[in-house]
């Protein structure tokens, strides 16, 4: 009887999961100067999207800081150049800068942040890219971040948790 109560509210519980509003992406970046990913995907059913993003080097933000900024791919250049003029202080982002879909603050080693942000900001048949604004890293250390129409949330999560 006991074990049959444990079942059903396990059942329950993974169901809320599943149907969960919110969308988790971990990312990360190294001393090296790259992300984990080359191609983020979320499913078109996310209402939030949350990234969780981690500096996995050594070296303090003013060295090799990173951070993570969603721009369509044709601002992600502009949008980058804009940012170094900046500066340190202001995450080398532009402030108000409205190509900026979503940001996280600029992090150095050791350091994790994340940023939250609708769905509801992309449009389908736009083309995203995500990048690093911290000067010169933005030719490499960038990827694509595509919504998958149809597919199922956990064949995104699936290709999110592959390189
Ligand atoms: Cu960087």
């Amino acid at each position: 009887m006991k074990r049959a109560l444990l079942i059903s509210l396990t059942a329950i519980l993974f169901v809320r999961a599943a149907s969960a509003d919110v969308c988790k992406i971990d990312v990360s970046a190294s001393d090296q100067m790259r992300f984990d990913h080359q191609v983020l995907r979320i499913d078109s059913g996310c209402g939030e999207v949350e990234v969780n993003f981690t500096n996995t080097g050594k070296q303090p933000a003013k060295i090799m800081g990173h951070n993570w900024v969603l721009t369509r791919t044709k601002d992600l250049a502009p949008v980058a150049i804009a940012g170094m003029g900046a500066g340190f202080a202001n995450n080398y982002q532009v402030p108000g800068d409205s190509r900026i879909i979503a940001a996280t603050k600029l992090i150095g080693g050791g350091e994790s942040t994340s940023v939250k942000f609708s769905v509801a900001a992309l449009k389908a048949g736009d083309e995203y890219s995500f990048f690093c604004s911290s000067p010169g890293h933005y030719s490499i250390m960038k990827g694509r971040f595509e919504i998958a129409v149809g597919n199922s949330l956990a064949n995104a999560q699936a290709a999110n948790a592959t390189r």
